[in-house]
């Protein structure tokens, strides 16, 4: 595979020419609106960080790049599969700050910071990020998706996810596309659109998520100037077009989640989810529920409750009907429907579900 070039731009060279004047740096994280972000689902911040501080992180990320065949797994083509000889066309870094910390002493990680603890109400912390540097011409968009599709954790992301620019973007290069109001829905069925390969031309195991179904008529498109960035909801439906340009598009994206650490690793779920997996749990339980057919039947709903208050894993069902049958009550499942069960262990359970209930998502303004 051909190394990605380090390709450094002069300052100058970053600013979008068809934007005009570089507006000021944000200064105030409460200047994003929170109104914004709950009723659309992403806001387009015109200017989040300066453009030395672009340059800083270009700077950071370029030599990463510029290794990505020895980075393992932890590098790979977003696009899929290549023909062996041929270059990158969506390479992807995950979890860039880990390779290279000084990325977290850059204005724009404070930034993205203060504007998450902001929008959440609540203490927030580091849970992912990655770079995704788009090849010149490179033909392949990212599909539209939710990130919450992609997530493996058993409780639902409660998090602000910052998609920041190197350089200038417009339809052109890639900008990000969102469709207002998508946060407000559920996760949608996504499904695989191809494999993904580390920069040996190695599987990796992950796989590019596209969602099915996506109406793109109200979508809207965020150009805007080096310096600025947008942010989303992990369950907005967002999109980037192909590179049609000559240049590299590179973006880096982070995600600040509520409670950061301590919500991903003390949460009851998470808690549960790792006991069950400790002992086994999810084996004896798919043992034992695999003796009753799917339908709405008592079980049903019990399996449904005792999913959504983490007690068993999704993988616990017995077979794909049921599977689905189940997951639809565990998204369906409610305060209602806890109070139908009347036994003791339904009481515990509900009281579970009501604790676990406060950490669900709630920004700053939802609260108030
Ligand atoms: O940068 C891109 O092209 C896509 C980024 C994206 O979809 C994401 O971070 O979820």
């Amino acid at each position: 595979m051909s190394q990605i070039p380090i390709n450094p731009m002069p300052i100058g060279a970053l600013a979008d020419a068809t934007a005009g004047a570089i507006p000021n740096t944000l200064r105030d994280p409460s200047a994003v609106s929170a109104a914004s972000f709950d009723r659309d689902g992403f806001v387009s911040v015109p200017a989040l960080t300066t453009l030395e501080d672009i340059e800083l992180i270009r700077s950071l990320l370029d030599p990463l790049f510029s290794d990505f065949n020895r980075l393992g797994d932890r590098a790979v083509d977003l696009a899929g599969p290549r023909e062996p000889g041929t270059p990158l066309r969506s390479p992807e870094i995950n979890e860039a700050v880990i390779l290279e910390p000084r990325l977290r002493h850059t204005l724009a990680y404070a930034r993205c910071r203060e504007i998450a603890r902001s929008l959440l109400g609540v203490p927030v912390g580091y849970q992912f990020d990655h770079a995704i540097f788009k090849a010149p011409q490179n033909q392949t968009p990212t599909a539209w998706h939710q990130d919450q599709a992609y997530s493996q954790e058993p409780i639902p992301l409660r998090s602000v996810h910052f998609w920041i620019p190197l350089q200038a973007v417009t339809e052109s290069n890639g900008c990000m596309w969102f469709i207002p109001g998508s946060s407000r829905g559920g996760v949608l069925p996504h499904r695989v659109l191809n494999t993904r390969l580390n920069g040996e031309n190695r599987p990796t195991g992950g796989s590019t998520l596209i969602a099915d179904n996506v109406d793109t008529s109200k979508a809207v498109a965020c150009p805007l100037a080096a310096g600025g960035a947008t942010l989303h909801h992990p369950l907005t439906l967002h999109y980037t077009g192909a590179n049609q340009t000559n240049r590299y598009r590179k973006a880096w994206i982070i995600h600040f989640g509520a409670y950061g650490w301590f919500r991903r690793r003390l949460h009851p779920k998470a808690l549960a989810a790792r006991v069950r997996a400790s002992l086994g749990l999810n084996r004896c339980a798919r043992h034992l529920l695999s003796r009753y057919s799917p339908g709405p039947s008592p079980t049903n709903l019990a399996q449904a409750a005792w999913i959504r208050c983490g007690v068993i894993g999704q993988d616990s069902a017995p077979s794909r009907g049921a599977l689905k049958h189940v997951q639809q009550r565990a998204h369906s499942f409610n305060s209602t429907d806890g109070s139908r069960l009347t036994c003791m262990g339904g009481q515990i359970l509900r009281l579970y579900f009501a604790w676990s209930h406060t950490l669900t998502y709630k920004t700053a303004r939802e609260k108030r």
